[in-house]
């Protein structure tokens, strides 16, 4: 079969010749349907030697769709035929956090050797994934495949973002979003749908803002430098209950603090190398939370599928031939992606 593989760091990945892979005992091969490309690929593929736990050769992807195409003879749940999204952040699967469907926060996440489907062992860039447990699949039922493949990462980081602040978004509240791509467009789309606040978007694009605007925003503007007084304008003047930080650098964490409520909660998705100094007494909104959320449960990625299936979440892709992958990698990199990449095997 055809597969995108990371075959050495410093090397560019490249679609390669594999072996099919043979389901044992309770794992599940999949018929990879749509494979989504996210920054995190990026970063792997510029990885230097040793700064990731992982051991090439492997193919890249970990946000995946498809359906059962066989399975080891213990493998119980799924039938064969059956569509299903990957839950990707595969832990060991004996912690208490795995038991519990959270293998995002498995205890044993920094001495497995990888981080889950296509991140240090083979993912879904390719015609066909082995799955080690049923356990990690998400019945998609008839959603179009290149919905379901982002929803698995891009989707479902939004959705655990929004879920661990959404106490804090009732009846009257304001929630922020700074940065509206891949991830941001969801989260903007989840809040409306899942709380009733307010929702504000802050990116540097105009073109953010009109997909903020599509996704339902009730209010967007650019990032300049009375973005922090307009923004208070817009929650009533004492700031917003909720801010979700998809970009993480200097600028953007420097506004949440700015716009957050005192009492708020701030959500930090994006890697953007920015940082916060914690000081008290400080420029920090007095009784702010603070959360760092990495991508999510099972269980929420169950509840953002049935959101898409209810026509609540819909995701902005560019569809890719598997043959196209280099191509899409070379996209993504220059910033030129409307919404998300999907690779689609066919
Ligand atoms: C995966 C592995 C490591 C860092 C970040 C990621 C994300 O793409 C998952 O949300
Ligand atoms: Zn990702
Ligand atoms: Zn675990």
């Amino acid at each position: 079969m055809r597969a995108v593989r990371l075959t050495a760091w410093g090397r560019k990945p490249a679609l390669a010749e594999v072996e099919r892979p043979v389901p044992r005992e309770s794992e599940v091969l999949v018929r990879v349907e749509a494979a989504g490309l996210c920054h995190s690929d990026i970063h792997v593929v510029d990885a230097s030697p040793g700064a990731l736990p992982y051991k090439p050769p492997f193919t890249l992807g970990h946000e995946v769709a498809g359906h059962v195409a066989a399975l080891g003879p213990d493998a119980d749940g799924p039938t064969v035929g059956e569509r299903v999204a990957l839950y990707g952040p595969w832990g060991c699967g004996a912690c208490a956090r795995c038991a519990a469907g959270r293998d995002n926060y498995c205890d044993r996440r920094d001495s497995l050797g990888w981080h889950g489907v296509g991140l240090g062992l083979d993912g879904g860039m390719a015609e066909y994934v082995l799955v080690p447990s049923a356990r990690h699949l998400v019945p998609i039922g008839d959603l179009p495949a290149d919905q379901a493949a982002p929803l698995s990462d891009a989707g479902l980081t939004s959705y655990h973002a929004v879920a661990g602040v959404r106490h804090a978004l009732g009846d009257g509240t304001t929630a922020a979003v700074i940065g509206v791509g891949g991830l941001g467009h969801l989260a903007v789309q989840i809040l409306r749908a899942t709380t009733p606040s307010r929702v504000l978007a802050v990116d540097i694009r105009e073109e953010a803002l009109a997909l903020a605007h599509r996704c339902g925003a009730h209010f967007s503007t650019l990032l300049q430098g009375n973005t922090a007084h307009t923004l208070r304008a817009q929650s009533s003047n004492v700031g917003a209950d909720a801010v979700l930080d998809f970009v993480g650098n200097a600028a953007s964490l420097e506004l949440a603090v700015d716009i957050l409520r005192p009492g708020g909660e701030l959500a930090v998705v994006g890697s953007g190398g920015g940082h916060l100094t914690v000081r008290k007494p400080g420029v920090l909104p007095s009784g702010f939370r603070l959360s760092l959320p990495f991508w999510g449960s099972r269980h929420e990625l169950v509840e953002a599928v049935a959101l898409a299936r209810s026509g609540a979440l819909h995701v902005d892709t560019e569809q890719f031939p598997l043959s196209a992958a280099a191509e899409a990698f070379a996209r993504l990199r220059q910033g030129q992606v409307r919404g998300r990449a999907v690779l689609m095997p066919g």
